[in-house]
């Protein structure tokens, strides 16, 4: 039966299903008459979709028409990028329908930041450099601006942070000491300081909104999401790598352990909670809106940072996600104590669930989770916000596609997992549906409905951050940022006076908004600092008076708890003031000035 479907549909088929609706008018018919005749919408769309895979699969792309697709992406980018910077620049995002630009997400050039990485990716040195330099001429981020603590950290926080990293690689000129110290890595650590009054509650948990000048206000809700929570551990880990100051891998990971023992007696965690009194406000469990990166960030933290905990606390998780929230493949919401189904819906949000699961190896369920969200995909030419799984269509009210890049960054994953051209063809087909569907004169604008293509005067950072960076690593598989030796040698040395850093070698963790971290880099910086650590402890231990040197004979966890202490109460910087960078923690000074302790002077050889 299904062969014969199959057979006819290919005997039909006039032309190649590029298309940006994914199904012709002749395919909905045929699913139409199948509906009818068999009344079940649900298996014969599954013979549909598999006989539409076999036939996407069945295409290899040649290199020649990788490399054109290549090309029809960097345009893309320019045709928005351009737009922005002649109609939008300062703002944090350009309008495509009106041409002209607002700011949404704080009020920090946003577009600019979270699109400076792509400008390498994309091979554009000279304006990677043009670009840094602007912005660390023009932001300001002393202002009276109320920003998400989320948002600011993963579009701004680590699109600095990735920017930095790959400075080396983009030919611009590197400070002494460089992984460990740069100007892109000051701005980083600055935006991320902003963020921290918002960690300092009774849970560690933090708010979900910050004041940049003022800190949280004291009127700010206490309800923050469960990503809100847990997004923090990629960029505030390498920031304190990087530079030897632990506070905010301590204040990530502090959130994090708090997190974690709130999750239900059957292993889920809700949508929001109050981060005072640790309650759970909204219950559903799910692995979308409100939840997703949280996931994803134990495990890349696991991988980041070679982290077992992180990793275990994932794996547990996993097994309730997979024991009560899966249905066929299928993702749904329950009610966190009971696992009762709540919503049986899928957000395109968790359309990035394939591409994690491909990174812990689980290839089979990724595979069959991905073709689900392909087949929806291919019903609308985008993925809805909300899709009902029962009634196969979309959800009053959430018809949009923002131009999300999840579905693609999935195939990014499993194309690299797989080799399968499958992943290609959904590539092929996001570029031609936003083309079509989305581009306007002055960009490219977020669907306000799938269903008749109404657009709305928005497009959001994540656009050029990661739908177009995704879209092009899809067709670039040789690539540096995939790793694996496959771009030469696989790695690129740099290093300030603390020795070389080969860097690159490891591959690259992506953040959640697709900034990519290299894991040699933190590695590398955290070995200087722990040398320097060392080299300290001698050497305070050689001149420290009696009863400091007493009070270091406490048991360790007492010593842990009071540096904690102090850590806290002192990470918050107040408005205007500026941060004093801590005793020999940067290698920023010449070797010779890194070892004055105390007054004496230390040299190479001494
Ligand atoms: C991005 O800002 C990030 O990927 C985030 O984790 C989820 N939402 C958008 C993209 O859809």
């Amino acid at each position: 039966m299904r062969s014969l479907f199959c057979d006819f549909l290919k005997a039909s088929q006039t032309q190649k299903l590029t298309g940006f609706l994914g199904f012709s008018p002749f395919h909905f018919y045929i699913c139409f008459v199948f509906l009818s005749v068999f009344s079940m919408r649900a298996p014969v769309c599954a013979v549909l979709l598999v006989c539409f895979l076999n036939d996407a699969a069945a295409h290899q792309f040649t290199e020649p028409e990788m490399s054109a697709v290549r090309e029809r992406i960097k345009s893309m980018f320019y045709h928005a990028y351009n737009s922005y910077l002649d109609n939008a620049f300062p703002y944090d995002e350009l309008r495509p329908l009106t041409c002209d630009g607002q700011d949404t997400w704080g009020s920090f050039s946003l577009t600019l930041i979270d699109a400076l990485d792509t400008l390498l990716v994309l091979g554009n040195h000279s304006e990677f450099q043009r670009v840094a330099s602007i912005l660390q001429d023009t932001v300001d981020l002393d202002i009276d601006v109320n920003a998400s603590v989320f948002e600011t950290n993963i579009r701004v926080v680590g699109g600095l942070l990735s920017a930095h990293l790959l400075a080396g690689r983009a030919g611009m000129k590197l400070e002494p000491g460089w992984p460990c110290s740069g100007p892109l890595l000051r701005m980083a650590e600055e935006a991320a300081r902003k963020l921290i009054p918002a960690f300092q509650t009774p849970t560690g948990m933090p708010y979900g909104t910050v004041n940049l000048l003022h800190g949280v206000s004291p009127t700010e809700t206490p309800v923050t999401c469960t990503a809100g929570v847990g997004t923090f551990i990629l960029e505030f880990a390498t920031l304190s790598r990087l530079t030897g100051d632990p506070t905010f891998e301590d204040v990530a990971r502090r959130a994090l352990r708090a997190l974690w023992k709130t999750r239900s007696d059957i292993g889920l965690v809700g949508n929001h909670i109050d981060v005072l009194s640790k309650k759970w406000v909204a219950q559903d469990a799910g692995i979308g809106a409100g939840v997703d990166s949280y996931f994803e960030y134990l495990v890349k933290g696991a991988i980041l940072l070679q982290d077992e905990e992180l990793l275990n606390m994932f794996h547990a998780y996993d097994r309730a996600i997979q024991n009560y929230t899966r249905f066929d493949d299928w993702y749904l919401w329950v009610q966190m104590h009971k696992g009762t189904v709540s919503m049986p819906i899928f957000q395109s949000l968790e359309a990035f669930w394939p591409g994690l699961q491909s990174l812990l190896g689980n290839l089979d369920s990724a595979v069959r989770t991905f073709q689900n969200y392909y087949s929806v995909w291919r019903q609308f030419g985008g993925l809805p916000e909300f899709y009902s799984i029962p009634q196969g269509y979309t959800v009053d009210k959430r018809e949009g596609y923002p131009l999300r890049p999840e579905l693609i960054e999935s195939a990014m994953y499993l194309y690299r997992a797989t080799g399968d051209h499958t992943y290609l063809q959904l590539g092929l087909d996001a570029l031609e549906s936003i083309e079509k569907i989305s581009r306007t004169p002055c960009g490219y604008a977020s669907v306000k409905d799938l269903r008749d293509h109404q657009l709305d005067n928005r497009m959001e950072s994540f656009f050029l951050a990661e739908t177009i960076k995704y879209l092009y690593l899809l067709f670039d598989p040789t690539h540096f940022l995939h790793g694996g030796g496959l771009e030469g040698d696989g790695s690129w040395e740099e290093g300030g006076e603390g020795g070389q850093c080969v860097l690159g070698a490891g591959g690259f963790i992506f953040n959640t908004e697709a900034h990519p971290l290299d894991p040699a880099a933190l590695y590398c910086c955290s070995r200087h600092t722990q040398e320097r650590q060392e080299l300290r402890d001698v050497l305070l231990n050689l001149s420290q008076p009696r009863e400091k040197a007493d009070s270091r004979s406490k048991p360790a966890n007492e010593r842990a708890e009071e540096s904690a202490q102090s850590q806290s109460e002192s990470i918050a910087l107040k408005p205007g003031e500026k941060k004093t960078p801590p005793a020999l923690s940067c290698p920023v000074q010449p070797f010779s000035a890194r070892l004055s302790v105390l007054g004496q002077v230390f040299s190479d050889n001494s």
